[in-house]
């Protein structure tokens, strides 16, 4: 390839010959393409696992718009980022939780039925057979505009700058010119070319970034800089949708509210077509017996100390719901230390309060990630509703509730702080 200097002299510079292409420096001339194309991500590390489940949504409508607007002249892929050294994920006696594959969490061929998406560890099997190395082409670092809130200039910002040593920590160039990042922990990973781009905007956006005719694999690091190019609309709620767990996940989960919570998905008007594509809109789901409070503790009682209310008030809050509703179980997903459960369980002793407290067996196969989401399946078929105020976890669980089919008001509800009760949005589903 030759090296050009000037965006707007390139086409003269690189002339007319057939099959030349450009990226923001150089021409390519190449003689043969296969037609498939792979987006990586990642985000910033700590960042917890349902915001991460947001930029999988957001990313995910990215690269489905690709292959369409493309006319599929490219085929374009997601590659999921594997799950691993979340902040929140705490437990130590089932070993690392590290290179978890997205199957452990959800079930593949429901989000394939959204976008085609492929696991790290089968991307990494498929690219270096048909490209004949491992190196991803190129890595874009996102990094915010810093200036942006200084100067109130808010447009959008796609601009390419010099990488700090501070941006490129993660990554060290070899003495052959790539780059190795240790790659979600697969040494065996490295990078072409790795740039520094300060974006603002939303994701699709990003597609003046991707060379097609050049580079087959594009990674974004930071990808949660990138906005919702459809946050709500019908195309968001079909990506959601199209995020069905782990199909065990869900058998755990509705042993347990069977067992200990009287429900059951017929009765309760909480069935899904196997297939979500299938589901249609409706408002008659019942919900189990119970009311499910998610009761966010731990970082939240440092960070946001003022929305969320003390044990004891938030019993009290509980107990009025209770009676309003005529209901005799309460079903309680916290993060919460045990003794805050335990006085908690106390204050409530006129009803039947319980939790899911996984078996060895269940944490080593689903790890921390799995167990939180069968607390949110099990939330999602309860009669009524209550989170926590701003928390991606309990945001999860609205949506799926949003696609089951309750009545909004069995939903939108959030436990008042210690200061008073903070506005709450509703996101209502689309179909
Ligand atoms: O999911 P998440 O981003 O929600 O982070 P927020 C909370 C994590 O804590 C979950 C655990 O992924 C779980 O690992 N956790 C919280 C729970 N509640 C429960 C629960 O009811 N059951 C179980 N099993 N686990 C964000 C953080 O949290 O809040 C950010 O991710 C930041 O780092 C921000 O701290 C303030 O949106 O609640």
């Amino acid at each position: 390839y030759l090296t050009y200097k000037n965006v707007a002299q390139a086409p003269e510079y690189c002339g007319k010959k057939n099959g030349y292409a450009l990226d923001d420096k150089n021409c390519f001339w190449h003689t043969e393409f296969t037609s498939k194309r792979y987006i990586l991500y990642d985000v910033n590390p700590p960042e917890g696992f349902n915001l991460r489940r947001d930029v999988y949504l957001r990313t995910s409508i990215f690269v489905r718009n690709l292959s369409e607007k493309s006319k599929k002249r490219y085929q374009w892929h997601l590659v999921l980022p594997p799950w691993g050294n979340l902040y929140h994920w705490r437990s130590t006696d089932i070993g690392p939780q590290k290179q978890i594959p997205w199957s452990t969490f959800f079930d593949l061929e429901s989000l394939k039925k959204y976008v085609p998406v492929i696991e790290m560890h089968e991307f990494i099997k498929e690219y270096s057979q048909n490209s004949k190395t491992s190196a991803i082409d190129r890595v874009y670092i996102l990094q915010n505009d810093e200036k942006m809130f200084e100067t109130g200039n808010f447009d959008d910002k796609n601009q390419l700058v010099n990488c700090t040593p501070d941006a490129l920590r993660k990554y060290q160039a070899s003495s052959s010119g790539n780059y190795g990042a240790k790659f979600w922990g697969y040494s065996n990973v490295t990078a072409n070319e790795v740039k520094c781009l300060v974006y603002h905007g939303t994701m699709s956006g990003l597609e003046e970034n991707l060379y097609p005719d050049i580079y087959s694999s594009v990674m974004f690091d930071h990808m949660e800089i990138p906005l919702h190019d459809s946050y709500g609309t019908k195309e968001f709620w079909a990506a959601r949708r199209s995020m069905r767990y782990n199909s065990a996940l869900y058998e755990i989960a509705n042993d347990f509210s069977q067992k200990y919570l009287k429900s059951n998905d017929s009765r309760d008007k909480t069935e899904l077509p196997m297939d979500w594509t299938k589901e249609k809109s409706k408002r008659n789901a019942l919900g189990g017996p119970y009311l499910c409070v998610h009761l966010r503790r731990r970082d939240f009682l440092i960070g946001r100390a003022g929305s969320v209310p003390t044990i004891k008030n938030a019993a009290s809050q509980l107990s009025i719901k209770m009676e309003e509703l005529n209901l005799q179980s309460i079903f309680i997903a916290t993060d919460a230390e045990n003794n805050e459960y335990n006085e908690l369980k106390s204050l409530l002793n006129m009803y039947a309060v319980t939790r899911y407290t996984p078996s060895d067996s269940v944490k080593k196969l689903y790890k921390d990630g799995g167990v939180a989401i069968i607390d949110q399946i099990i939330c999602s078929k309860a009669r009524y509703f209550i989170g926590t105020h701003e928390s991606t976890f309990t945001f999860r669980i609205q949506e799926d509730r949003e696609i089951m089919g309750f009545p909004s008001k069995m939903t939108f509800n959030e436990l008042c702080g210690i200061e008073k009760c903070k506005s709450r949005s509703s996101w209502k589903i689309l179909w």
